[in-house]
């Protein structure tokens, strides 16, 4: 019998108040697992804790800044104190920034670098003894269509993107002998307050991005739970270092003739 329960599981997801992490936790939620979710500040936590709760999930919600090492290793002592020890890491918080590269600072580039690449190794390299110990774990980086793709003004994103694939690969050949498997989830273009501003109907990059897409739309973050509970579960046990893009075919597509 295949086993896609998390019964008996802790997850962590990271930067999950709200978007892609809260769709993920809560999928993992109804698999069974024990949420535990971070944000950048109190306020946002808040504002996750009481939408998990009302969504019927008592999850364990924390402040922490990802790019903060102490903040990271101290998150990984109170949860195993609090929780238990974490089976499951889902590296989802991240942010983007849209400037063409000339006129992006140094400053700029090295924030987006450093909460969706140094981030994700951070967090990654302070829960990963944990799961050693427990002689098994997931670890599953949120990547993104930039893993494989450029495109104008997010220079930044796109190199750390395309980081965090090499990342899930690196973290799957290190760590593989001790049964634990990282992984990375690709999505395409999805429905969240991140692309809110390129998601305008009438906007030329939201008509773009339909006529990208074979499936015509945009996604939803319900289409990435079914992919990452998958990754999470036991039935994944033996898929290690593989991007799972979860992008309606956009990589697979030249995109529509223009009529
Ligand atoms: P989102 O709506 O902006 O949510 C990102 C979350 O991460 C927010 O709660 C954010 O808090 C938090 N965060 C930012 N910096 C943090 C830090 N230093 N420490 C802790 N938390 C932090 O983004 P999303 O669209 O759900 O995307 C989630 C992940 O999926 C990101 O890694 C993104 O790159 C990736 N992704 C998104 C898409 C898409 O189309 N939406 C597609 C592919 C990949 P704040 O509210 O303070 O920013
Ligand atoms: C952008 C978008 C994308 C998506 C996602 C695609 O400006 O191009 O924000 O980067 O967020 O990463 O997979």
């Amino acid at each position: 019998m295949v086993n896609f329960s998390l019964e008996g599981k802790i997850a962590l997801v990271t930067g999950a108040s709200y978007g892609i992490g809260f769709a993920l936790a809560s999928a993992f939620a109804e698999a069974g697992a024990t949420i535990v979710f971070n944000d950048i500040n109190q306020e946002l936590v808040d504002k996750g804790l009481a939408a998990y709760q009302e969504a019927g999930i008592k999850a364990h919600g924390y402040v922490c800044d990802v790019t903060n090492e102490d903040q990271v290793n101290a998150l990984a002592a109170q949860v195993e104190k609090e929780v238990g020890v974490v089976d499951i890491l889902v590296n989802n918080a991240g942010i983007i920034k849209r400037i063409p590269a000339i006129e992006m600072t140094a400053a700029e580039f090295r924030q987006v670098i450093d909460i969706d690449l140094n981030g994700p190794f951070i967090v990654s390299k302070a829960f990963a003894p944990g799961m050693i110990k427990k002689g098994h774990g997931k670890i599953i980086n949120i990547c993104s269509m930039m893993s494989e793709l450029g495109r104008e003004t997010v220079s930044a994103y796109a190199a750390a993107k395309g980081g965090l694939k090499m990342l899930t690969k690196n973290f799957a050949s290190e760590w593989g002998e001790f049964n634990i498997q990282c992984n990375g989830l690709g999505p395409g273009y999805i429905e969240t307050p991140q692309t809110a501003p390129i998601r305008v109907p009438g906007h030329p990059f939201n008509e773009f991005i339909i006529a990208k897409t074979p499936a015509a739309r945009w996604g939803k973050t319900e289409d990435l739970q079914g992919p990452a509970v998958f990754l999470a579960s036991d039935a994944s046990n033996f898929v290690n270092g593989h991007i799972l893009y979860v992008d309606g075919g956009i990589l697979a597509y030249i995109g529509k003739q223009p009529k």
